[in-house]
């Protein structure tokens, strides 16, 4: 029920169909992996600014991304205001403190050491752009009228997935945060209580002498994350 009006199902010719040959679909396919080969997460910013255009592209790019029902429940803050990012920074460093004071307990705390994590957060006031990614639980119309969201998770999970490529496409860094609580960031972006915030991706060029965690270097090997059923072999 995204519209208040029931719309009609109405079947429309596949738009901007692509039509390659086997071989090209393979080149672009691996021109695609390398491409997101070289995306690492970023902890260290440079001040160089970044234009708004390109923050807004990125985000419109996160907006094509599929959604239950197509109602798109997600919302996007990108915030540039360095007072705004430094009161971020202060409230979400808050609650950082707690987690790794203990918080987090004593499994969660193991598993982030080999990333060398604390509770400082000062890429929060250095990046020049934070995006908060907020979920729609429910929708609202104009009048104040609720509607239901189908897989905000897993809708809200794609288009970041999309952001992240887009930022990283467009020769930018980024790293996805998540203080833990994130409920200051309705108060603080003036957000509605029916949205809730998943996740702060600071975004900017890196810092010259930026290093990457050696940990984050593994990835699982294909044979590892994939099992093929084609009928043909074992694996
Ligand atoms: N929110 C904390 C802790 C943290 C949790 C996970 I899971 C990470 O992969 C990394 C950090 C922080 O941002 O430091």
């Amino acid at each position: 029920m995204f519209s208040k009006t029931n719309l009609p199902h109405e079947p429309l010719p596949l738009p901007d169909r692509a039509a390659y040959d086997d071989a090209t679909m393979q080149a672009r396919a691996s021109a695609f992996l390398g491409l997101m080969k070289t995306r690492h997460s970023v902890r260290d910013f440079a001040p160089r600014p970044v234009a708004r255009e390109l923050i807004e592209t990125a985000v419109a790019t996160a907006g094509r991304a599929p959604s239950g029902a197509n109602h798109q429940p997600w919302f996007f803050a990108a915030i540039s205001d360095p007072a705004l990012k430094s009161r971020i920074r202060a409230e979400a460093e808050e609650e950082e403190g707690r987690f790794y004071d203990g918080g987090a307990g004593d499994e969660w705390l193991r598993a982030l050491e080999p990333l060398g994590t604390d509770a400082q957060k000062p890429h929060l006031e250095i990046a020049p752009w934070l995006i908060v990614i907020f979920a729609q639980r429910w929708g609202e119309f104009d009048d104040g009228t609720r509607f239901k969201n189908y897989y905000v998770p897993e809708s809200v999970g794609i288009a970041t997935g999309f952001l992240i490529a887009a930022l990283h496409n467009a020769g930018l860094s980024c790293l996805t945060h998540t203080p833990n609580p994130m409920k200051f960031l309705n108060a603080t972006l003036g957000r509605p209580a029916h949205e809730k915030p998943v996740m702060i991706l600071a975004v900017g060029h890196p810092a010259e002498g930026a290093t990457v965690p050696a940990v984050a270097k593994i990835k699982k090997p294909l044979d590892a994350i994939l099992a093929v059923h084609d009928g043909h072999s074992e694996t």
